[in-house]
């Protein structure tokens, strides 16, 4: 990519007057004021919430306690549409280019302006991406301490709250082979430095969770890799993480979301289920939950809601990075999720397990490198909480008629008294099974129904 690093006057940085953003009073997004609720709206009017109203009351609760949608900084206010073969195409009038922290503040205001145009009340990012990344740990700690004090007048004076914080440990050249996966004990230490400070903003801001997203904790070949070594220490690091967070007070649930590649090969994390039994052998799976993202998801494998149903059967469903991929393409697109039966049955999980608090629905998407409207920014935003909106009011559904749970409840009976309740309970043995069989003779496949559970769905969505 450097040899077709785009000049100033190709990415439009440097042309402008950025000044006039420095102002504490400077509006960002002009011409676009708070976004309403319009059920009535045109089919082409997408800068209103068609569905999304947060006061409305869905089985006991608001939408906006349901949804908890959340805001990320990295896509909406970092991302610039460059890819491996083009150049930034996603060029804000705020944003010069430079890694100064007066463009990191012009950024944050930009932000908090849209989250309070947008009436979403929670927001995510990374240490690198609100601060730039300085020559030294110190001066990285310094920049934070700058752009956090802002984030915390930002937050105070519009009310929008972090959902989690999290540290960047895989951008930066020294984390190319892993960070508290790495073979080297001094690049691990410089990571453990790295998410001191992390918990310590985190706490300061009142984030409410903490992720680790392990990007390259894996390997690119066994050749090289000490696999148990590697996940040791990453356990021990999560131990560190675990003693230095109760020490300083922080109250946040900590959240691991699983990937299982991309940007490395084989990531340790690789999904929900082999994060529960990773947190179980090495004796975390009290202090730690799930952060679901349902584009790692299908490239692992599952299906869109999988990692979503296994951590909650586990009791470990701690948020959402609500995104999705392109069903069609083997890669993470991070797109926002528009389509109304996976967002149900999301939803279906949630509603079931009680909420997501102190987790949310966190948007870890991006909108389209060919989307470079400032009002895409708002569009794709709310047509994803519409479509949120409208999983939530048909899985509610599903669960008030209770259609769908009369039919596995029946699929499931068998096991509800007699040899079955013993087999539920652990106490049946082989010797007895055995008996059951010679005096019950030959049981009887019964069908699995697959088409007759779809369009019970279809009816709903
Ligand atoms: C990368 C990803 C990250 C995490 C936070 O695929 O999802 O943005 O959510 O590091
Ligand atoms: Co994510």
């Amino acid at each position: 990519m450097s040899s077709f690093a785009p000049t100033s006057s190709e990415t439009g940085a440097g042309s402008k007057d950025y000044t006039r953003f420095n102002s504490a009073d400077a509006e960002f997004f002009q011409g676009i004021s708070r976004i309403e609720y319009k059920p009535d709206s045109k089919p082409d009017e997408t800068m209103c919430y068609k569905h999304y109203s947060a006061s409305q009351v869905v089985k006991g609760r608001t939408m906006e306690e349901w949804l908890r949608f959340s805001v990320c900084f990295w896509h909406t206010f970092r991302g610039t549409g460059a890819d491996p073969f083009g150049f930034p195409t996603l060029i804000r009038p705020w944003d010069d280019g430079s890694n100064t922290i007066e463009n990191a503040k012009r950024r944050l205001r930009a932000a908090f302006e849209f989250f309070t145009k947008l009436g979403v009340k929670y927001w995510a990012f990374h240490d690198r991406d609100v601060a730039p990344e300085g020559a030294t740990l110190e001066e990285s700690n310094k920049n934070l301490d700058v752009i956090v004090d802002l984030a915390q007048e930002l937050q105070t004076k519009t009310g929008v709250k972090l959902l989690w914080a999290t540290c960047n440990l895989f951008a930066h050249p020294r984390y190319m082979n892993g960070a508290a996966s790495n073979p080297s004990a001094h690049i691990f230490a410089y990571a453990a430095a790295q998410v001191k400070k992390g918990l310590e903003i985190a706490k300061k801001l009142g984030a409410v969770n903490f992720v680790f997203w392990g990007g390259r904790e894996g390997y690119h070949t066994l050749l090289n890799t000490k696999v148990l070594s590697e996940l040791t220490h990453l356990a021990n690091f999560f131990k560190m993480a675990v003693a230095y967070k109760k020490k300083i007070g922080f109250t946040g649930q900590l959240l691991i979301e699983p990937k299982p590649k991309e940007p490395t090969k084989h990531q340790y994390d690789y999904d929900a289920m082999t994060v529960i039994g990773f947190l179980k052998h090495f004796g975390l799976d009290k202090d730690f939950k799930i952060n679901v993202e349902p584009n790692h998801t299908t490239l692992a494998g599952h299906s869109y809601e999988h990692d979503v149903v296994m951590s909650s059967a586990f009791g470990m469903l701690g948020s959402i990075d609500s995104n999705t991929g392109s069903p069609d393409l083997g890669w993470d697109t991070d797109q926002f999720p528009m389509d109304i039966k996976n967002c149900t049955l999301v939803m279906k999980t949630v509603l079931e397990q009680g909420g997501i608090a102190p987790g949310g629905l966190n948007f870890d998407c991006k909108v389209r490198r060919e989307s470079t409207d400032l009002r895409d920014m708002f569009i794709s935003h709310i047509g994803a909480m519409d479509s949120f909106a409208r999983g939530l009011k048909a899985a509610a559904k599903i669960l008030e008629e209770g259609v769908l749970e009369k039919y596995v409840k029946a699929r499931y009976s068998s096991y509800e008294s007699g040899i079955g309740k013993k087999i539920d309970e652990g106490t049946a043995t082989f010797e007895e099974l055995e008996e059951f069989i010679k005096k019950n003779g030959n049981p009887v496949a019964e069908s699995g129904q697959q088409e007759h559970y779809e369009s019970v769905l279809n009816y709903y969505v």
